[in-house]
């Protein structure tokens, strides 16, 4: 591992694991939301809470580089850094109790993201991948590595997606997913971007896809995904985008490609 993105692998855990620990011990007993673009589309307190505490530590570390935050952080870099982060992902999870959310950070050097971290704080795990070296998941035994599922057979996979907040283009993701679940063993949808590509890195999913996501919510967890096997890429390249997000085991790839109408890039 390249000193730099040591530097930077550290300073991601420690940011990952402070802001995973404010949201698992402050959350209020009763937590109020606000609307952001629909009346579906939630932040609370402590989305803003957890993105005041982690940009605060990022500009403590390293003064100079760009930030680029869910609930509003956005500094231009004056380094080769730019930190991608979503303080939590999952927040209508969040809000209801349910323990799938996570905080993701990500750190982006020349324009590349080589370094990711996404704690799962109710989960006790926390994923984490640099550029060349793996992806692992640590937790309260230890730190084991993390690899995509052998699965080759779409119609034997478990798939997950999520859908927007939008109606309209829920409409538009509801045939998607109507077309594709009688392929496919089952589909789930989890409620965190970032926590469905490392469990496809993590091989307890067969495939990730959604479209319509920023990219603080799939940074780290796409790296942690391809760093674990998985092949990942966007609408129209390589790396996940506005258009489509695409995370899967090599043994249906092409067949989750094929079915999401993904032409060669
Ligand atoms: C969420 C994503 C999820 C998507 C939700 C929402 P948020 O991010 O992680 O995959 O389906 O609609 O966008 O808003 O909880 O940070």
């Amino acid at each position: 591992m390249k000193s730099a993105d040591s530097e930077l692998f550290s300073i991601a855990q420690a940011v990952a694991e402070a802001a995973g620990a404010l949201l698992l011990r402050e959350r209020p007993v009763i937590l109020h939301a606000q609307a952001k673009s629909s009346p579906t589309d939630a932040v609370t307190e402590m989305d803003k809470r957890a993105e005041t505490l982690i940009v605060t530590m990022l500009s403590e570390a390293r003064p100079h580089d760009g930030v680029l935050g869910e609930e509003g952080a956005n500094r231009p870099t004056k380094t080769n850094v730019r930190w991608i982060v979503d303080p939590l992902d999952g927040t209508v999870n969040y809000l209801y109790g349910l323990p799938l959310w996570s905080v993701s950070i990500a750190a982006e050097v020349d324009g590349a993201v080589c370094v990711g971290v996404v704690d799962v704080p109710a989960l006790g795990r926390r994923y984490a991948a640099v550029r060349g070296s793996g992806a692992t998941c640590a937790t309260a035994e230890g730190v084991r590595p993390l690899a995509a599922s052998a699965v080759n057979d779409l119609g034997m996979s478990l798939v997950a997606t999520g859908f927007g907040y939008a109606s309209e283009g829920r409409a538009r993701q509801a045939t998607i997913v109507a077309d594709l679940l009688p392929r496919v063993r089952d589909i789930r949808r989890l409620g965190s971007a970032a926590l469905d590509l490392c469990l496809v890195g993590d091989g307890q999913l067969d495939a990730y896809y959604e479209t319509g996501l920023n990219p603080w919510d799939v940074a780290a967890g796409a790296l942690i995904a391809e760093e674990a096997g998985a092949r990942i890429r966007g609408a129209v390249g390589a790396w996940p985008d506005g258009g489509m997000a695409l995370a899967a085991a090599p043994g249906i790839f092409s067949a989750m490609e094929e079915s999401l109408g993904l032409r060669p890039y």
